[in-house]
């Protein structure tokens, strides 16, 4: 099985890293550090050395209670990342909702778009379907400034699974083959401890939607919870969700830790695949 990334192809016979370039003075768990063009870039190329298999560049935090970013100041953040990471030996991910910069970023040579909006933005699916970029479909509910004040669902994993279905079915109607998807149940937006438990307890039964699955837990709050650790101290937590997460059939983790991900996947494979 392979996924179609831009003028990649990439395998998906093991679980891949996404190492995480948050160009924001706010993200959870690292605004700030990078969020000069020139941090961004060092970084980026820190973790492709670090065996990332591929980068998501984003420029608006999405943490609950963010503050939305103007268009053009997530273009001032993210395009000079990306237009000067276009010499990349790994396909680059632009994390937006939206449209107008997702045609921009992929013009600048993103390979992949991640929208934690699931392309429901008008125009979100129209600016990425004419290209080959790789879209990540992935659910949240409400919007960062509320989203953790009630979160409520009849059965969690069926509701998002039954989202991220409709949404496949729309990219579909697009013009967006499967090949080029992936989906993400958005662990965070949107839900309790107790939704992220469940979830990835059972991320298994996404495997129905015969898309490849992306998970995201590194660093959150959930870990947070679990262990009482800030945000910089929550590596180990995160790499055990990690491999808890593809060993329910995860193809991608995205993570802010690339080294240590690698070397817990490198056991893992190894276990897994003898
Ligand atoms: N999580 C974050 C941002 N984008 N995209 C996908 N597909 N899945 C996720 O789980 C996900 C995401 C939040 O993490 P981070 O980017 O580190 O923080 P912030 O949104 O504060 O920049």
């Amino acid at each position: 099985m392979f996924l179609q990334c831009g003028n990649f192809r990439l395998p998906l016979a093991r679980p891949l890293i996404m190492g995480v370039i948050n160009v924001t003075p706010d993200s959870f768990s690292d605004g700030g550090r990078f969020f000069s063009a020139a941090a961004a870039v060092a970084r980026a190329r820190q973790l492709i050395d670090e065996g990332a298999d591929l980068l998501d560049v984003g420029g608006e935090s999405t943490r609950p209670g963010a503050d939305p970013v103007t268009l053009d100041e997530e273009r001032r953040r993210v395009l000079p990342v990306l237009e000067a990471l276009a010499d990349a030996r790994v396909p680059l991910s632009v994390d937006t909702q939206k449209p107008e910069l997702m045609s921009e970023a992929v013009a600048a040579g993103a390979a992949m778009v991640n929208d934690v909006n699931g392309f429901q933005a008008p125009g979100a699916l129209a600016a990425v379907a004419g290209s080959a970029c790789a879209i990540c479909i992935m659910h949240k509910q409400g919007n960062p400034q509320t989203m953790q004040q009630s979160p409520q669902y009849v059965d969690v994993v069926t509701d998002v699974r039954d989202y991220l279905s409709q949404r496949i079915a729309a990219a579909e109607q697009a013009g967006i083959a499967r090949s080029r998807m992936i989906v993400d149940p958005g662990f965070g937006f949107g839900k309790t401890l107790e939704h992220n438990l469940e979830l990835l307890r059972r991320l298994d039964e996404l495997a129905v939607l015969t898309v490849p699955v992306l998970a995201g837990l590194s660093r959150k709050s959930m870990i947070g919870k679990l262990t009482g650790r800030d945000p910089g101290d929550r590596l180990a937590g995160s790499i055990a969700a990690a491999l808890f997460a593809v060993q329910r059939g995860a193809a991608i983790v995205r993570v802010h830790d690339v080294a240590a991900t690698r070397d817990a996947l490198a056991v893992w494979n190894a276990v897994n695949q003898d």
